[in-house]
C-alpha cells in the first residue's frame, strides 16, 4: 500500500511554528484524530492530529524543525476504512489531509467591533476558534478596572488538543468579566464587557486577525499580541496592563489550573497530564527549549514528591506562612544546588537516604527554612540535682528503673512552659494557640535517623514515670516500631546529646512547636562563688526560638528560669 503523506493543516496566520514535541514513531499505529506532533508559536501551542488512521512508517520532522501549513510531517502506511480524506484518496500520490488542527487564529468578531465603533460599552465576545466548542477558560487576564488595549489578551481557553488566549476586539475599561476559571465558552460567549469610551474603541475595519494563544511564559508578561496594537495607547493614568491576574475565584491551592501569575511553559497534553495527576505546573521547572515543561519534567516531579524529595506548596504551606522552596533546590535568587560529578575526585558509592531520614529532611528543611530561628545558649549548675538523680537511681537500683537528666529536663521545661505559655504555643496564620496541655517531645538518635517521641501530659507525670517512658518509647524508637500516635501532639521539644558530648549546637525548631531545648553534656567546671572557685557541674543549654512569636526578652527570661529550676529542683513544686 502506498504511503499517506501527513501534512501540516491550515493554521490560520501561523508561520514558521517550531515543533516542541513528536509524540509518534516509527511504527505506532495511530488512530484518526491522534495528535502526532506538537507545534508552538509565541502564541499558541497545538496539537496537530491525523485525519486517518495508519501506522507510522516515516517521521519527516523533529524537535526543533519549523513548519508551516502544508509541511509534511509523516508517512503513514494507511489501515483501508477511513483512511484517507476522499480527495486525497483520489490522487496519484495519496495525501492524508489532517483534520483541521486547533484553529487558534482567534478572529475578533464583527459584531464586538462595530459596537466599539460607537464607543461606550462593549460586549468582549469568545470569536471563531475553529472547530473548537465549550472550551474551558483556565486563566482570566484581567480584572474589572484594567485598561486593555486592542488586541490585549482577556482570557486563556484550553481544549484537550490547544490553548490560546481570547484578544479584546476593543480597547477600554475593563468594566465588568463574565466568566470565571472553569467555565466553559464557545463562539459567541460574552467574555468581558470594556467600556470603550474610557480607553478608545478599535474603528469598525479593525478586523484582528492576530491569532491568540499560549505563550511561552518568558513571553507572555505583558504581552498583548505580536501585531503593535492601531488603538491609541491607554491614558497616562491608567495602570498598565503588564502583570497577569490571578483568577479571583478561590481555588485550592493544588489546582494546576490556577496560575499564580505567570502560566507555566507547557504543551496541552502535559497541562492536561498535570491535572489529572494533581500536578502544579508551575512548581514544575521545565527542561525543554525555553523552559517548556516535557512529560518527564511531570514525571520526575511526581517521583520526587513521592520519594519526599520535594515538596509541593500545598504541602509545605501553612496558613498564613511563606510558600515552600521550588523543586529543584532553586529559591530565588538563590544558586541552584551544584552539580558535582564527585566519581571524577576519587572512589564514591552511593546508598539511598533511610526511610527515616527521607521523611524527616524535608520536614527539617522547611522549619530550617521557613521559621525565623534564634538560639540563646546558657549554663545551669546542676550540681546539686546530680547528686539527687545519683540517689534516686541508687534508691531505685532493685526497680531496673533508671532515671537520667533528660526526664528532669522534661519536668522542669513543663514548669518554665507554664510560667511562659508563649513557648506553648503555635502559630496559626495572624493567631496564636495557646496549649493548656503539656507534651514534650524529646529527639531519639537510631540506626535509621532522628525520631521524636512524644512524652504525653508530663505536667501530670513524676520523673520517674517519665524516664520509664522515655525507655519505652526510645526502645520502640531504636526496635523501628513507633507509631504515628507516639510522635504526635508535642509542644515543644528537648534534643539531649549529653550522652554523647559536646558544648552547645542550635536545635531546629519542630514546626509546628515554637521552641527547642538543646542539651549537650554536663562537665565539672570551676565556678567562682565570691570568694573561692567551687567545681560545679555545668549544664549547656541551647534553646532555639520561633522569633515570629517569642522574643529575645522572653528567651533569655525562659532559660533564667529554667537555670534556676535545675539548680534547685524544688522550684518544680512553686
Ligand atoms: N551530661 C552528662 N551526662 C549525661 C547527660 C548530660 N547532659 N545526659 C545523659 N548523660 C549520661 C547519662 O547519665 C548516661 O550515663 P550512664 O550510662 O553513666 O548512666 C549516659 O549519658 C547515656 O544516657 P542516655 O543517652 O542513654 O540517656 P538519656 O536519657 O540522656 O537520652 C535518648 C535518651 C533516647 C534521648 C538518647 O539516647 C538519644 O538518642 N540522644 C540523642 C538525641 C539526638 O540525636 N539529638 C540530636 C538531634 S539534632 O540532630
Amino acid at each position: 500500500m502506498a504511503a499517506l503523506e501527513v501534512k501540516v493543516p491550515d493554521i490560520g496566520d501561523f508561520k514558521d511554528v517550531e515543533v516542541i514535541e513528536v509524540l509518534v514513531k516509527p511504527g505506532d499505529r495511530v488512530a484518526a484524530e491522534q495528535s502526532l506532533v506538537t507545534v508552538e508559536s509565541d502564541k499558541a501551542s497545538m496539537e496537530i492530529p491525523s485525519s486517518t488512521a495508519g501506522v507510522v512508517k516515516e517521521m519527516k520532522v523533529k524537535v526543533g524543525d519549523k513548519v508551516n501549513e502544508g509541511t509534511l510531517l509523516l508517512l503513514l502506511e494507511g489501515e483501508g476504512a477511513g483512511a484517507a480524506a476522499p480527495a486525497a484518496a483520489a490522487a496519484a500520490a495519496p495525501v492524508a489531509t489532517p483534520a483541521p488542527a486547533a484553529a487558534p487564529t482567534a478572529q475578533s468578531s464583527a459584531p464586538a467591533a462595530q459596537s466599539a465603533a460607537s464607543g461606550g460599552d462593549v460586549e468582549i465576545v469568545v470569536p471563531d476558534i475553529g472547530d473548537f466548542d465549550e472550551v474551558a477558560v483556565i486563566e482570566i487576564l484581567v480584572k474589572p478596572g484594567d485598561t486593555v488595549t486592542l488586541e490585549q489578551s482577556l482570557v486563556t481557553v484550553e481544549s484537550d488538543k490547544a490553548s490560546m488566549e481570547i484578544p479584546s476586539s476593543a480597547a477600554g475599561v475593563v468594566k465588568t468579566l463574565r466568566v470565571k476559571v472553569g467555565d466553559k465558552v464557545s463562539q459567541g460567549s460574552v467574555l468581558a464587557i470594556v467600556d470603550g469610551k474610557a480607553g478608545g474603541v478599535a474603528p469598525p475595519s479593525a478586523a484582528v486577525t492576530a491569532g491568540a494563544a499560549t505563550a511561552p511564559a518568558e513571553d507572555r508578561v505583558g504581552s498583548a499580541s505580536g501585531a503593535p496594537a492601531p488603538t491609541p495607547p491607554p491614558a497616562p493614568s491608567a495602570p498598565a496592563p503588564a502583570e497577569r491576574h490571578v483568577p479571583t475565584a478561590a481555588l485550592p491551592a493544588h489546582e494546576p489550573t490556577a496560575p499564580q501569575g505567570t502560566l507555566p511553559h507547557a504543551s496541552p497534553a502535559i497541562r492536561k497530564l498535570a491535572r489529572e495527576l494533581g500536578v502544579p505546573l508551575d512548581e514544575v521547572k521545565g527542561s525543554g527549549p525555553k523552559g517548556r515543561i516535557t512529560q518527564e519534567d511531570v514525571q520526575a516531579f511526581v517521583k520526587a514528591v513521592l520519594a519526599g524529595k520535594a515538596q509541593t506548596r500545598a504541602q509545605g504551606s501553612t496558613k498564613g506562612a511563606a510558600p515552600a522552596p521550588a523543586a529543584g533546590g532553586a529559591m530565588p535568587g538563590i544558586l541552584p544546588w551544584p552539580q558535582v560529578d564527585f566519581a571524577k575526585f576519587g572512589p564514591i558509592e552511593k546508598k539511598d537516604l533511610s526511610r527515616i531520614k527521607r521523611i524527616s529532611g524535608p520536614a527539617l528543611h522547611r522549619n530550617w527554612v521557613m521559621i525565623p530561628h534564634v538560639t540563646n545558649h546558657d549554663d545551669a549548675d546542676i550540681t546539686d540535682l546530680e547528686a539527687f538523680r545519683v540517689l534516686t537511681n541508687k534508691e531505685n537500683e532493685k526497680s531496673g528503673v533508671k532515671v537520667t537528666m533528660l526526664a528532669f529536663l522534661i519536668k522542669a521545661s513543663v514548669a518554665a512552659l507554664k510560667k511562659f505559655p508563649e513557648f506553648n504555643a503555635s502559630l496559626d496564620g495572624e493567631q496564636i494557640v495557646f496549649k493548656q496541655y503539656f507534651h514534650i517531645g524529646f529527639a531519639a538518635d537510631t540506626p535509621n535517623g532522628l525520631v521524636v517521641p512524644v512524652i504525653k501530659d508530663a505536667d501530670k507525670k513524676g520523673v520517674i514515670q517519665i524516664s520509664t517512658e522515655m525507655g519505652e518509647l526510645a526502645k520502640k524508637a531504636r526496635d523501628g516500631k513507633l507509631t504515628p500516635g507516639d510522635m504526635s501532639g508535642g509542644c515543644f521539644s528537648i534534643s539531649s546529646l549529653g550522652g554523647i558530648g559536646g558544648r552547645y549546637f542550635t536545635p531546629i525548631i519542630n514546626a509546628p512547636e515554637v521552641a527547642i531545648l538543646g542539651v549537650c553534656r554536663g562537665t565539672t567546671e570551676p565556678v567562682w562563688d565570691g570568694k573561692a572557685f567551687q567545681p560545679r557541674l555545668i549544664l549547656p543549654l541551647s534553646l532555639s526560638w520561633d522569633h515570629r512569636v517569642v522574643d529575645g526578652a522572653a528567651a533569655a527570661r525562659f532559660n533564667a528560669f529554667l537555670i534556676q529550676v535545675l539548680g534547685d529542683f524544688r522550684r518544680v513544686l512553686l
